[in-house]
C-alpha cells in the first residue's frame, strides 16, 4: 500500500522524520481490538501493541492510538507490529467517557470529513443532529448530514429542510443505501486518499452504505427492532476500509450516547445562526438570556430561530463548559500528584 493513497501528506512527514532516522516504518491505524492495533503501510497490513515505553509515558487514554491515526512502528517479519508514537493529528473525534470522570475518548483521528448518518424511518431527531454536529465541528472534520432510507420516507425534502435548520451551513445529502438513490451526491466527498467517518446511532445504515460504497458485503448489517427502528448494535469495532475508487471510509459502531468534549467554538461553530446574531447584542458577554438588549432574544421573538433551538443551544454550552471545567480540575489533581511524587507515572 503506498501512503498517499492511505492518507499521507506533508504533515505527517515532517512528525515522523525523526522516526524515519531510528528505523521506523509510518502506519495508519486500520482497527483496533482491545490492546491490539491493526496497522496498515508500505509494509503491507500488520498487527500489533505499543511498546511497554510508549505505555508508561502515556498518561491519558485519549493518547493512545485510535483508528485513523499515523503512527511510527517497526515492523518483524512483516506481519508484526510495535508502536512507538502516535504522529500528531490533524483532526480528531472525540467524546467524553462514559460516567462521571471527566476524561477525554477519541473516537477516530485524521479525518477530512464526517458523514453524520440519520435514518428517516427513526423518529428524526434535529437534537441529536445538533449534538453530532458539535463534535465534528469541534473536531476540525467538515461535516455532511446524510439522511438515509429515502426510500421509507414519504416527504424527503420536509426532512432535508428540518435537517438544514438543525445544522446551518452543512450540506445535506438524501440518500438509500437500499435502492441506491443519491449515492452520486456522496462520491463527490470520495476522493483518493480523503478520510471520511460515519458516524450515527445504531441502525441508521452506516455500514449498509459502507457496503454500497465498496461494491462488496464486507461488513455486518442487522434488521432494526420493529417496533422503534432502533438498533441492534451491529457494527463493535472501528474500521478503516479502503475503497476501490481510493477513498478511506471509517466504519463506527452506534453511540448509545455521545457526551460532549468540545469547547465553546465547537458549539457556536455548530449554531452558526445563534452566534452569528450574538454579534448584535448589547453585551459582548450576553447569555441570551434575560439580559436587555438581546438580539437572539428578539430573533427568537421574531420567529427567526426556534425556541427549542436556543434552548438546545445553552444546553450544549453548559455541557460543554461543565466537562471542560471538570477536566480543568482533574488535571490540575493529576498534577499535583505527579508533583508530589517526581518520576511517577500514574494511571
Ligand atoms: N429501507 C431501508 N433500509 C435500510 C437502508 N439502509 C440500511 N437499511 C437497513 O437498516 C438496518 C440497519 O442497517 P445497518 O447498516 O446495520 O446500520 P448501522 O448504522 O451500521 O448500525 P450499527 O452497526 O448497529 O451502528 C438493516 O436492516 C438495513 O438493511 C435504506 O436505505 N433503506
Ligand atoms: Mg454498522
Ligand atoms: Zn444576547
Amino acid at each position: 500500500m503506498q501512503l498517499s493513497s492511505l492518507g499521507w501528506n506533508d504533515h505527517f512527514g515532517s512528525c515522523f522524520a525523526p522516526y524515519r532516522d531510528q528505523g521506523f516504518y509510518p502506519g495508519r491505524i486500520a482497527g483496533q481490538e482491545r490492546n491490539r492495533y491493526l496497522v496498515f503501510g508500505e509494509f503491507g497490513a500488520a498487527s500489533g501493541e505499543v511498546t511497554g515505553r510508549f505505555r508508561f509515558a502515556t498518561n491519558s487514554v485519549a493518547d493512545f492510538p485510535v483508528v485513523g491515526d499515523w503512527v511510527a512502528a517497526s515492523v518483524d517479519g512483516g506481519d508484526t507490529a510495535a508502536i512507538h508514537a502516535v504522529l500528531s493529528r490533524v483532526t480528531v473525534f472525540s467524546r467524553k467517557a462514559a460516567g462521571r470522570v471527566a476524561e477525554e475518548q477519541a473516537l477516530a483521528a485524521n479525518v477530512d470529513t464526517a458523514f453524520i448518518v440519520t435514518g428517516l424511518d427513526h423518529e428524526f431527531n434535529p437534537r441529536r443532529i445538533e449534538r453530532y454536529a458539535v463534535t465534528a465541528w469541534d473536531s476540525g472534520a467538515t461535516p455532511v448530514l446524510v439522511l438515509n432510507k429515502t426510500d421509507v420516507c414519504l416527504d424527503v425534502e420536509a426532512a432535508v429542510h428540518r435537517a438544514s435548520d438543525a445544522a446551518p451551513g452543512v450540506a445535506v445529502v438524501p440518500v438509500s443505501a437500499r435502492d441506491g438513490s443519491g449515492l452520486d451526491s456522496l462520491a463527490a466527498y470520495l476522493s483518493p486518499g480523503i478520510t471520511v467517518v460515519l458516524l450515527g446511532s445504531s441502525g441508521v445504515g452506516k455500514s449498509s452504505l459502507v457496503n454500497r460504497l465498496a461494491g462488496t458485503d464486507m461488513q455486518a448489517v442487522a434488521e432494526v427492532r420493529q417496533d422503534d427502528s432502533r438498533g441492534r448494535h451491529t457494527t463493535t469495532s472501528r474500521d478503516l476500509i479502503v475503497l476501490p475508487d481510493g477513498a478511506l471510509l471509517i466504519d463506527t459502531p452506534g453511540l448509545r450516547e455521545l457526551q460532549l468534549m468540545a469547547d465553546d467554538e465547537g458549539v457556536d461553530a455548530a449554531f452558526d445562526d445563534v452566534a452569528r446574531l450574538a454579534d448584535g447584542c448589547r453585551f459582548a458577554d450576553c447569555r441570551h438570556d434575560h439580559e436587555p438588549g438581546c438580539a437572539v432574544k428578539r430573533a427568537v421573538e421574531a420567529g427567526e430561530i426556534h425556541p427549542s433551538r436556543l434552548a438546545s443551544y445553552h444546553k450544549l454550552q453548559r455541557e460543554a463548559r461543565r466537562t471542560a471545567q471538570r477536566m480543568r480540575l482533574r488535571e490540575s489533581r493529576l498534577a499535583k500528584r505527579q508533583g508530589r511524587l517526581p518520576g511517577q507515572a500514574h494511571s
